[in-house]
């Protein structure tokens, strides 16, 4: 991570769910300071500010079951391609949701940068759902399957090609809650995943030293966070929309971004999922910043 100048990229999206407030996400995480503290550290942040998100008139729609396509569509489209130029500029994005639709934008604003780009999931769910395997019809559920190349061909194809990433070259990590779809998914495509039980019976420094060394082997050019921070226990992260119990604690996430810090091979993250209303005095965006802090370098003493 190399001190390169961090672009922060607010995205201010709800329409993957049918929680409200999430679009609020970008400006908790402000407001719990992320600008200063990375500052504080020695970066160079530029606040892009916000990625204009349609109004959200529910969509009916006759040939989908998906919810609000048109408009993540459009969101998605334009938040791929502020963060293709952000990375032009050579600098790091770094990208705050919003509900965890936004990552298929920001993987097809990426992946076109590198020849190939590693990703790590860190989240209670898989999000590896199509139109088909969907319980929800919800977005937020589907944006790793739509980048490895699955689901509608209209967000499989943002920024006209496709698949954005390789099967082999995912980690997930903090799965505890996966629909049957996904479960086949992963088998099917042999998808990396550290369920909690891994996380349990191996620790975080173990499940975090072997997704580096399975990545390392994978020779990926570009390594994108996905940080959901319902991957974390709602004890620390109770303002997320699909809280699951049993979740990675605050002390082992610092731990894996510390990890990941000092692996050198971070080059792009986003946050999400942060929803203000749903929690409990900004806690929720304040683990987010202080997760920052551990992942960009910030050292206890
Ligand atoms: N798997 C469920 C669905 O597809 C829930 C997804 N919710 C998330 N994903 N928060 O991270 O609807
Ligand atoms: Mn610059
Ligand atoms: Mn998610
Ligand atoms: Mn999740």
């Amino acid at each position: 991570m190399h001190k390169l100048n961090i672009s922060l990229i607010g995205v201010p999206m709800d329409l993957g769910q049918t929680r409200r407030g999430v679009d609020m996400g970008p400006s908790a995480i402000r407001y719990a300071g992320a600008v200063e503290r990375l500052e504080a550290m020695g970066y160079e942040v530029i606040d892009e500010g916000d990625i204009q998100i349609g109004v959200s008139e529910r969509e009916v729609s006759v040939d989908t079951n998906l919810r609000n396509l048109s408009a993540v569509t459009e969101a998605s489209t334009k938040l791929a391609n502020k963060v293709h130029d952000v990375v032009s500029e050579n600098h790091f994005p770094l990208v705050l949701g919003g509900d965890h639709s936004i990552a298929i934008g920001t993987l097809a604003g990426l992946s076109d940068h590198y020849e190939n780009l590693g990703v790590i999931w860190y989240d209670a769910h898989a999000d590896l759902n199509t139109g088909d395997t969907s319980p929800s019809g919800n977005i937020h559920g589907m944006p790793l399957a739509v980048s490895i190349g699955l689901g509608h061909e209209k967000l499989v194809n943002i920024r006209d090609y496709a698949p954005k990433v390789k099967p082999e070259n995912i980690v997930i990590i903090g799965a505890r809650s996966v629909d049957p779809g996904e479960r086949e998914l992963i088998k099917e495509k042999g998808i990396k995943v550290y369920t909690m039980h891994e996380i349990d019976r191996e620790g975080m420094t173990k499940v975090i030293q072997d997704a580096i060394i399975y990545l390392r082997g994978k020779n990926v050019d570009g390594l994108h966070l996905s940080l959901d921070l319902d991957g974390i226990d709602p004890l620390y992260t109770p303002g997320v929309g699909t809280p699951v119990l049993g979740g990675i604690t605050y002390r082992e996430s610092h731990l894996a971004m510390e990890m990941l810090y000092e692996s050198e091979m971070i080059t792009s993250a986003e946050f999400v999922e942060v929803n203000p209303i749903l929690d409990e005095k900004n806690k929720t965006a304040d683990v987010a910043v202080a997760l920052m802090g551990s992942l960009f370098g910030e050292k206890l003493m």
